[in-house]
């Protein structure tokens, strides 16, 4: 329901723009005839590229060549300790929905959540190697926004669990999900409520996400704090800033963006542009909406041990908006999406349960 006015803008927007606007700029290619120093970037295969030490002639992307991912400090998973937090909108910030109360108290074990969104150089590895179609890199006006470092989107929430059952595969693990039902799987391929049973990648649940999003339950708005994104006079989440302005001119009237706040990124940020939190996780608020694992779990009083939505909900819950929203975006918000959908706006991360008696550090 307050999905389809989120949404409203898209289908705006996709009707209006398509062609107005040229292909993104490509930054430099990496060239076989040209010597690079220490230190310089350059793009490959969808990827940026910085140089370890002097190299010629050997293309980026061997494990232990000349070349580093820019982007590979930024990257991995999070630990994040477990522990009680009240889950739901414990601040009433006057753009809450009813679905986000009762706040009621969530206990969680410790588990890992990516640092950043999947890429499109993640994603794109997993279409090539299995032959499948790739996701569209295409904004709400058909226009092209750049793959590699940029967070993959259109992409549905089965095509989120078919990818994680891949990558799984990729590190000898068990399948996470019953691709048909949507069921977590435990190591022996059964279905499970245990989240803890599940020893591979899969989808963050919905309060493990709002746990990291809030910092382990700070009382938050969005994942800079509270107010506006711009912190200390930086800049600090990809959101509909100035620049979406600037770059969606009058089509994007009567539209009003975070006041006074120009990210840099009109459309998708790379992920990690911009701070982390305190636990190191990036991109939390903005760039793009996640899917977690759940389907819509009705809120009530009573407290939660690791909370899991049903599987056979019509939905999939939504978190943390993306570069098209504005003020009032808040963490706590819960869009509920057709596991089905896709759109520029909506990409995932990853999460992962700590193997049982590893302490979380
Ligand atoms: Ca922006
Ligand atoms: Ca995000």
């Amino acid at each position: 329901m307050n999905k389809s006015k989120k949404m409203a803008l898209h289908a705006l927007f996709a009707t209006v723009l398509a062609g107005l606007f040229p292909a993104a700029f490509a930054a430099e290619s990496w060239q076989a005839n040209r010597a690079y120093q220490k230190g310089e970037t350059v793009s490959h295969d969808g990827e940026d590229w910085q140089a370890r030490w002097w190299s010629y002639g050997e293309a980026p992307g061997a494990e232990w060549g000349p070349w580093q991912s820019a982007h590979a400090a930024r990257r991995g998973m999070a630990t994040v300790a477990g522990g009680s937090f009240m889950m739901g909108a414990t601040i009433e910030n006057g753009f809450n929905y009813p679905n986000e109360t009762p706040v009621h108290p969530v206990t969680l074990s410790s588990y890992q959540i990516g640092k950043t969104e999947v890429t499109f150089a993640d994603y794109d590895r997993y279409t090539r190697a299995t032959g499948r179609t790739p996701a569209s890199s295409l904004d709400i006006g058909q226009v092209e926004m750049g793959r590699g470092q940029n967070p993959v989107i259109n992409v549905t929430w089965f095509d989120a669990i078919k990818y994680i059952n891949w990558l799984n595969q990729q590190h000898g693990w068990p399948r996470a999900y019953d691709e048909t039902t949507g069921a977590l799987l435990d190591s022996a391929g059964q279905p499970t409520r245990d989240v803890g049973k599940v020893f591979g990648y899969r989808l963050p649940t919905e309060a493990e996400w709002e746990y990291a999003a809030r910092e382990r339950g700070r009382d938050i708005v969005n994942a800079w704090g509270n107010g506006s994104p711009l912190v200390n006079g930086k800049p600090t989440a990809n959101v509909a800033d100035a620049s979406f302005m600037a770059y969606f001119g009058e089509l994007a009237a009567g539209f009003t963006p975070w006041p006074d706040y120009d990210d840099g990124h009109p459309r998708l940020a790379p992920v990690g542009s911009y701070p982390a939190n305190a636990l190191g996780v990036y991109d939390l608020s903005g760039n793009v909406w996640e899917w977690t694992n759940d389907g819509e779990r009705t809120f009530t009083a009573e407290a939660q041990h690791n909370p899991l939505g049903p599987v056979d909900s019509p939905v999939r819950i939504l978190r943390g908006a993306s570069w098209d929203n504005t003020f009032d975006m808040h963490l706590t918000d819960r869009a509920p999406g057709a596991p089905t959908f896709s759109n520029p706006s909506i990409g995932f991360r990853l999460a992962r349960s700590l193997p049982a008696g590893a302490a979380a550090r």
